[in-house]
């Protein structure tokens, strides 16, 4: 293939992780001024599949950390929201309105618990079965591979629990379009690390490259890694930390010769950076993010 044409590859993800720091100031603006979520002290669980569940990790952790009360995140298929947990709300977040795990549960708890999706497919299903829907028709997306539609729910939900983003909008200008060093388009392997609500970010990340270079990547809770998988740390390879440094991880990382990334940018916009380094890593190996093997928008399963 010519640079050429591997610069075409993955068109819709490439404008679509550009869009990201406009669409987050939007997302920002949309929930300052709606109240859809549940109110303070609630008790909540929330669910997603794939990415949409790390955005669901992420969310939960913030809005626990803000003492807003309760909040517990689920994969779909995993859920466990029966009577004795009292959940109050249930929060999905979707952007296709169609994943059949989540279906599946809003149709079940219909009438008995609030449930609230926030959606970027707004004409989808779910329109029907969620009791309240915070609709992202901006953020939808055409390619497989999500970049901004999950940020951007990401970045209601913790707008809503009080978290300032402004730093986070600025930060992204330039990640999403700052050139790739040759090291992150070679390197053999990645690992990413966060911290409370980064824990989150980090499995999005990894999944993105999975997804979209059929790559090796882990992720972990950063005061998890030192307890085995630092041993996968090597020259040519990533080791890359969304926020909080724990005491004395840099140090360690100099020993194993692994390039290591932590920066003083926000975290959301760390999470932007690796989807330009995702998108540029597919380019180079002649893969094509918007329609990424073996997966498709959405999993909907027969019934
Ligand atoms: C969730 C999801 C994606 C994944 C894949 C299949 O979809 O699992 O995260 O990348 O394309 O669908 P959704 O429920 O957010 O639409």
């Amino acid at each position: 293939m010519t640079e050429t044409a591997a610069a075409t590859l993955g068109a819709f993800m490439d404008a679509e992780l550009t869009s990201q720091p406009e669409v987050w100031a939007q997302a920002i603006a949309q929930a300052q001024a709606e109240n859809l979520l549940p109110a303070d002290g609630e008790r909540v669980a929330v669910i997603g599949c794939g990415t949409s569940w790390f955005m669901a990790q992420s969310y939960a952790v913030a809005r626990e950390a803000a003492g807003k009360g309760v909040t517990d995140p689920f994969a779909a298929s995993e859920a466990f929201l029966g009577s004795e947990r009292q959940y109050d709300v249930v929060v999905a977040i979707t952007r296709s309105g169609t994943t059949t795990e989540v279906l599946e549960i809003l149709t079940e708890l219909k009438g008995s618990v609030r449930t609230v999706a926030l959606v970027g497919d707004v004409t989808s299903p779910i329109m029907a079965l969620a009791d309240a829907v915070v609709e992202l028709p901006y953020a939808d997306e055409q390619s497989v591979v999500q970049t901004r539609f999950a940020t951007t729910a990401l970045v209601y939900l913790l707008t809503s629990v009080g978290m300032d983003l402004s730093a986070a909008v600025e930060d992204a200008k330039s990640a999403v379009t700052a050139p790739v060093e040759q090291e992150l388009l070679d390197a053999e392997q990645f690992t990413f690390l966060g911290r409370g609500w980064t824990v989150g970010l980090a499995h999005e990340a990894g999944l993105k490259m999975r997804e979209a270079v059929q790559g090796w990547t882990e992720s972990y809770p950063a005061m998890e890694y030192r307890h085995g998988p630092i041993s996968i740390a090597a020259p040519n390879r990533v080791t890359w930390l969304f926020g909080e440094q724990p005491e004395g991880l840099d140090k360690d990382m100099e020993r194993t010769g692994a390039l290591y990334i932590h920066s003083d940018k926000h975290p959301l916009a760390e999470l932007a950076r690796v989807h330009r380094v995702t998108l540029e890593r597919a380019r180079v190996r002649g893969l094509n993010p918007d329609l990424p093997r073996n997966l498709t928008r959405s999993v909907i399963l027969d019934a």
